[in-house]
């Protein structure tokens, strides 16, 4: 079996289960991966050093082997906090009106791409399969190609790809996308954000793309797919069965007081969770709704990230400010409606907390796929399991289409799904579960990883043979 050389961003191997500190859905997610397979897992170790000098750092952690590499403040600051997080994430998240152009942050995120490739250039052996991480690697692959690496090479994109009209605002996006066609395996979540793929290779590039994602590209074909991520299951239920998550749920619910119910979100605090747009939604099922204000509770759990972005500062800031006025303005003696809580708990908690919750409320305004909405229907008791509200512009949508779906910029839709879910009657409850929980057991991590290293190794679409190099 080749070996797997996992490329992203940061490598950060979750500790043992249940261990504090919040994890972004690609940690969890290429852990539980990279466990099964030899081969290593290579990244910035999030840590600055003055000047670069390519030292590898290499560790044994959890079962699987990480090698990284420290980066200077500049690149933090032109590619990290520049390129990938003020560029690439607000436009690939359809917001154009955050997105900052600066040529020092291309500059800076090749940089940062060729550091990366003359790091991990050493490590990779002539079988081994190399699949690269997310918008902060797209040149990667060709740049290790110009080195002389003829390994097979995918990526897998974990968040939209937006719409042609918007891409194109993207000064080079030619070469951006040009040099993604060095890889061999595209890999987006949805046909959605593959359909927005497809179509600009299409229409700007004049590429020929074959029904079944096969793109001719200078006399060589490279296959794009989707391949939608899912939770670790089996851990999350495991997780779900501890007694960290036990306390967790009972703590909780003796917090509610009797009979009152409470609705959950749990989402890294980032403009595209729709977070501003959820308490305005709240604060219209309160206002319309004065004879069950009181009997519900929403808890968000919102652990800051990326806090050196203005953006994220400002979103910071006005949630702060939302989250004050609502309960300055329902709130009674004895109830607050928002219980707004900007850090991360341990795993096994959170699967205690989704659990005691009614409703889970999942309403980004765009994201690659979504995971907290899979956790909370693995996290309920089959027996009288919470409602799950989602997004339709979540990329699970498709998959969870038994949960409630709604228009995270309506108030209006969101609250009258609160209300909804609030009245569901059992059976429909649980005849809406068991589907849901159906699809995030059986479209787990594990079926993604090996859909997508199959389609590497030229498995499963035999009809589509990746060109030799
Ligand atoms: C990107 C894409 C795509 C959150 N708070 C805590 C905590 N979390 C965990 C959740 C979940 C993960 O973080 C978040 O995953 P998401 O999928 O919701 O979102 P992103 O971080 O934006 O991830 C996304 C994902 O990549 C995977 O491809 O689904 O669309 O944007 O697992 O549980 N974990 C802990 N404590 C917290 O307080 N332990």
């Amino acid at each position: 079996m080749s070996r797997l050389i996992v490329v992203s961003n940061r490598v950060s191997v979750p500790q043992a289960m249940g261990a504090a500190g919040a994890q972004g859905g690609l940690a969890v997610a290429l852990s539980a991966a990279l466990r099964e397979h030899r081969g290593i897992w290579f990244g910035w170790s999030g840590k600055e050093t003055e000047s670069f000098t390519g030292h590898l750092d290499m560790q044994r952690n959890q079962d699987v082997t990480t090698a990284t590499i420290d980066l200077e403040p500049q690149d933090i600051e032109e590619y990290y906090n520049g390129y990938a997080n003020r560029t690439l994430w607000p436009l690939f998240h359809y917001r154009i009106d955050l997105t900052e152009y600066d040529r020092n942050f291309g500059e800076g995120y090749e940089r940062v791409n060729a550091r990366f490739a003359d790091s991990v250039l050493p490590l990779i052996e002539p079988d081994d399969l190399v699949w690269v991480h997310d918008y902060h690697l797209l040149p990667l692959g060709s740049m290790l190609r110009e080195k002389g690496v003829t390994n097979r090479m995918g990526l897998f994109l974990h968040i939209p790809w937006p719409p042609t009209r918007l891409f194109v605002s993207l000064p080079n996006h030619e070469q951006l996308v040009a040099s993604m066609l060095q890889y061999d395996l595209i890999g987006l979540q949805t046909e959605e954000w593959l359909d927005s793929f497809t179509h600009y290779l299409k229409k700007e590039m004049g590429l020929k793309v074959s029904d079944d994602g096969v793109i001719e590209y200078e006399g060589r074909r490279i296959v794009a797919r989707a391949f939608p991520i899912g939770i670790d299951y089996e851990e999350f239920v495991a997780s779900a069965r501890t007694e960290l998550a036990q306390g967790a749920y009972q703590r909780l619910k003796d917090s509610l007081g009797h009979g009152r119910k409470m609705l959950i979100g749990v989402d890294r605090l980032d403009y595209s969770k729709g977070l501003g747009e959820r308490f305005d939604s709240f604060d219209r099922f309160l206002t319309d709704n004065p004879e069950m204000a009181k009997d519900v509770v929403l808890l968000q759990i919102a652990p800051p990230s990326r806090g050196e972005v203005a953006s994220y500062q400002l979103i910071r800031h006005d949630l702060e400010r939302k989250a004050g006025h609502i309960n300055g303005a329902h709130a009674d003696v004895a109830w607050v409606p928002i219980r707004y809580v900007n850090r991360g708990y341990p795993r096994a908690e959170l699967a205690g907390f989704y659990r005691a919750a009614d409703i889970g409320l999942v309403t980004p305004l765009r994201d690659g796929m979504n995971l907290v909405a899979k956790e909370y229907v693995a996290a309920q008791d089959s027996e009288d399991p919470g409602v799950l509200i989602l997004s339709r512009f979540a990329g699970a949508a498709p998959q969870m289409e038994d949960a409630v779906l709604v228009n995270p910029h309506s108030t209006e839709d969101v609250s009258d799904a609160i209300r909804q879910a609030l009245h569901m009657p059992l059976p429909e409850r649980r005849r809406r579960h068991e589907r849901l929980l159906a699809s995030v057991r059986d479209e787990d991590v594990v079926r993604w990883r090996e859909n997508f290293v199959g389609a590497l190794r030229g498995e499963h679409g035999a009809e589509v043979p990746l060109d030799a190099r």
